[in-house]
């Protein structure tokens, strides 16, 4: 379901700064709302619009609102296939082969943490707390080492395992960003239909406006499920916004998503443009922004220190989605994220499918890392 999203990228890092007023009022805007053309359900009757990827996907297409075939756990540990066949089982077998705990297992531990991004401060901290419970609770068996990884991995992931919690505002507006294809509006779809599950009413910001492809994919995904999409292609992603805002204050809408094109923290411009989009959603609404989510591609391994701390410098981040946990053997950067800056994870997502993405528990991911 999820393969027409990926539009074509082709030009999107030449924009020109945007250069317009901030001083916006509804009017300035020609931003369209589009009506959902079909009723919430009928998702086969406009299938024909896009191609379903292979997988969960086409089967979440057919059937958003069935129940996902294996319960969460069970698909966070299929997502987590690679790395748990890199780290978690790897660790087993060392553990398991090892007559004795002495510096060459902490070596290869150290090594495996390492390989499987959790990265240098957690991975020396993880060792340090391993050394410290085997001295202390005079622990001379290797297999005894995992539990104590375990408790130590749980003891860095457990602070951000904060799940997103909507307050009494009309919209809670979240704010979504991120770098280029990092899985920003594949993810808002999939939020969309989370928070319709919790029945909240929900409408879409289209401010992702450079490429006709962008709003077109949102779009899609609003007919399909009955969601409300205010966007324009080449309008100002702050009046886009802005004008979704005002709209959903009218209609007391619940959620309000904010849809924004990828761009890499270098692209000064694009960062101010971002820093503007929050500027006047504040303005419109005093406490709102309510949620800055940036989404990080779990493959980018330790590159996503870095984009955590540009954009929270640029926006004051409160909240992260980790997405494609799948397909990648990068899992722990979860934990390396965790240790270097730790912001809420609110999501995460495994897969293409729109039961995929869910809210973080610390204690699920570091069994699947392992089990
Ligand atoms: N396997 C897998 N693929 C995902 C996941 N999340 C997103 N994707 C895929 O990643 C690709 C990019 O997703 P988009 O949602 O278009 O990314 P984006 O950040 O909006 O991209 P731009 O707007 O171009 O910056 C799509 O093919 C998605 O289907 C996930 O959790 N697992
Ligand atoms: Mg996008």
């Amino acid at each position: 379901m999820w393969g027409f999203f990926k539009g074509d990228k082709k030009g999107k890092d030449e924009r020109p700064a945007d250069s317009s007023t901030e001083a916006l009022t509804s009017t300035d805007v020609e931003t369209q709302e589009v009506q959902p053309e079909a009723p919430a359900g009928t998702i086969e009757g406009s299938a024909g619009r896009a191609q379903a990827p292979a997988g969960t996907g086409q089967a979440s297409a057919k059937t958003p609102e069935a129940p996902a075939k294996t319960g969460w756990v069970g698909r966070l540990k299929a997502g987590l296939t690679a790395t748990r066949e890199k780290f978690g089982n790897q660790v087993s077998s060392l553990l398991g082969r090892a007559g004795r705990i002495d510096e060459e297992l902490y070596e290869e531990l150290e090594t495996l943490l390492l390989s499987a991004d959790v990265g240098v401060a957690s991975t020396e901290y993880l060792i340090n707390e391993t050394r410290k419970r085997v001295a202390k609770e005079r622990i001379d068996d290797p297999a005894r080492l995992k539990e104590v990884l375990k408790e130590a991995l749980l003891s860095i992931v457990e602070p951000v395992s904060h799940p997103l919690e909507l307050g009494m505002q009309r919209p809670y507006v979240l704010l979504v960003a991120g770098v280029n294809g990092c899985g920003k509006t594949t993810s808002i779809g999939k939020l969309a239909k989370f928070f319709q599950s919790q029945g909240k009413s929900v409408m879409l910001a289209a401010a992702d406006t450079f490429r006709a492809a962008a709003v077109e994919q949102l779009r899609t995904w609003g007919e399909r499920n009955n969601v409300q999409v205010i966007g324009q292609q080449g309008g100002d992603p702050a009046a886009v916004v802005f004008d979704a805002l005002q709209s959903a204050q009218a209609k007391g809408i619940d959620v309000l998503i904010a849809d924004t094109a990828g761009r890499l923290p270098t692209q000064l411009h694009l960062m101010e443009e971002l820093r503007k989009v929050k500027r006047v959603i504040s303005r419109a609404m005093p406490d709102a922004p309510h949620e800055v989510m940036l989404v990080l591609d779990a493959y980018t391994g330790q590159n996503a220190l870095a984009q955590v701390k540009a954009f929270d410098d640029a926006l004051g981040l409160t909240g992260l989605t980790v997405t494609k946990l799948d397909g990648t053997a990068r899992g722990g950067t979860i934990v390396a994220i965790a240790k270097y800056n730790p912001i809420a994870v609110r999501f995460i997502g495994v897969g293409e499918g729109i039961d995929d993405l869910r809210p973080f528990n610390a204690r699920d991911y570091v069994d699947a890392l392992f089990d």
